[in-house]
């Protein structure tokens, strides 16, 4: 995979050098590339921003350094990759505090792309007329980490870079990870435990030590009903209660869900 990040910071995204994304990088499976915005200007203040039309706080990134960035990264597409004029467009991604929630779901989507472009604003953001101008030459998506405002897309790309670069074949050590989570039915993880069995007289569920896999894997089961419930409520409404065996329908009944129609529904005196 080819993936080129645009920023007026390219320091920022020094740490993609290390770790599992610099890894990858290494072994050849992803050439990655950051791009300092400003070598794409040409006044002597090397300016990026200016004020906003229609007044308001702060400055907004000027359209024109964007287009010479992007046209640039666009013309150098990865090696086998579909040829110009092809439905193959690069994505590029724009993080903003109105995109589209950045999921796990969409890490896979991108992780089957070719090439992925990210365009980190700064200020208020890029001018709009930069995200249609470069519909013709990329699927452009505009994309949010969350719901809290970051200073610029640098951290947004960071986090967004290693979530889609560890779903690469080959990148994460234990594919077994990857195959664990594929089968999490969109619970909150089980708590995990290392040695000593005994730390600061707080001792390992006892279960775990029995040796008992069925028990173990019941007990984790309903360790990720727990949190999940105390704190993600929301990600039972889309659980699947349809099969579950009694002790795990007790296990609800006892955190105040019964299942009806598949579906957990929240006791109104719970
Ligand atoms: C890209 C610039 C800063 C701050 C004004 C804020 C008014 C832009 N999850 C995420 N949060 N924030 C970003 C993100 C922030 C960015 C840029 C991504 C480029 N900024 C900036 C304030 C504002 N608005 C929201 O309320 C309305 C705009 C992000 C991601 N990904």
């Amino acid at each position: 995979m080819r993936i080129d990040v645009v920023s007026i910071f390219p320091e920022y995204l020094a740490p993609l050098e290390l770790s599992l994304i610099g890894k990858a990088r290494q072994d050849g499976l992803l050439d990655l590339q950051v791009h300092d915005l400003r070598a794409f200007t040409t006044d002597r203040h090397r300016t990026v921003d200016d004020t906003p039309y229609g007044g308001g706080a702060g400055m907004v990134m000027k359209p024109e350094p964007w287009a010479q960035a992007l046209t640039a990264v666009a013309a150098a597409r990865p090696v086998g990759a579909a040829v110009p004029g092809s439905a193959g467009k690069p994505v590029l991604i724009v993080p903003s505090p109105a995109g589209e929630r950045f999921t796990q779901a969409i890490a896979h989507e991108l992780a089957e792309e070719d090439h992925l472009v990210f365009a980190c604003g700064r200020y208020e953001g890029i001018d709009e007329r930069v995200l249609e101008w470069a519909a013709d030459h990329f699927t452009v998506r505009p994309m949010s980490l969350g719901d809290y405002v970051l200073n610029g897309g640098e951290v947004a790309v960071l986090a967004m870079v290693e979530a889609v670069g560890r779903l690469l074949p080959g990148v994460v050590g234990n594919p077994e990870s990857l195959v664990e989570e594929s089968h999490s039915d969109g619970l909150l993880e089980y708590p995990v435990y290392t040695k000593p069995s005994s730390w600061r007289d707080r001792d390992v569920p006892a279960v775990l030590l029995s040796g008992n896999h069925g028990k173990i894997a019941q007990w984790r089961r309903h360790e990720q009903y727990r949190r999940t419930a105390e704190r993600r409520p929301d990600l039972l409404d889309e659980f699947d209660a349809g099969a579950l065996p009694r002790a795990d329908r007790t296990a609800f009944a006892d955190l105040g869900y019964d299942v009806v129609d598949g579906h957990l529904l929240r006791r109104p005196d719970a």
